[in-house]
């Protein structure tokens, strides 16, 4: 994704308590753009392929639960530095251990329900944006 761009999900916990708009808003004030965006449900199946890297892990049979529980926003975020700003914006993985006013401090209940997904390499959110949206559903272009 060329340095500039990465992807996330608002994941079903988040968006089950209606706080999709509230972390949309953090992401555009800390100066991202979104080139992608949808809300949709992962099946077990596909929850199970996109954390394939996770699977054996003890948490990984309760995280694809959790994860295709119900409807996600998938978005595509565009800004200079992206995987590591926009880490940097969600927080550490276990919310106990995230800064104060990242993402999961002020919306995550568990590491599991974490409110969202950042992916950690130029190589990763290609993966991830591949998994989620046609070259139709992107604006890479647009200004
Ligand atoms: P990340 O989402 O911060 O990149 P990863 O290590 O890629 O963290 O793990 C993917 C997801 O798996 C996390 O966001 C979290 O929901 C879940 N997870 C990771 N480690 C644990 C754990 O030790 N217990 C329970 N869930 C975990």
């Amino acid at each position: 994704m060329a340095g500039n761009r990465t992807f996330t999900m608002i994941k079903p916990g988040a968006v089950r308590k209606n706080y999709e708009g509230a972390i949309l808003k953090m992401i555009n004030d800390a100066g991202f753009k979104i080139r992608a965006m949808k809300l949709t449900r992962m099946s077990t199946t596909q929850a199970g392929a996109f954390y394939e890297v996770h699977k054996g892990k003890p948490f990984y049979d309760n995280l694809v639960k959790f994860m295709s529980s119900g409807p996600i926003v998938a978005a595509i975020l565009e800004k200079e530095n992206a995987i590591e700003d926009f880490r940097k914006l969600i927080g550490a993985t276990n919310p106990e251990n995230a800064a104060e006013g990242t993402v999961r401090k002020l919306f995550a209940c568990s590491v599991t329900e974490n409110a969202v997904h950042g992916a950690d390499s130029d190589e990763n959110a290609t993966r991830e944006a591949d998994f989620f949206f046609s070259t139709f559903e992107r604006f890479y272009d647009y200004e």
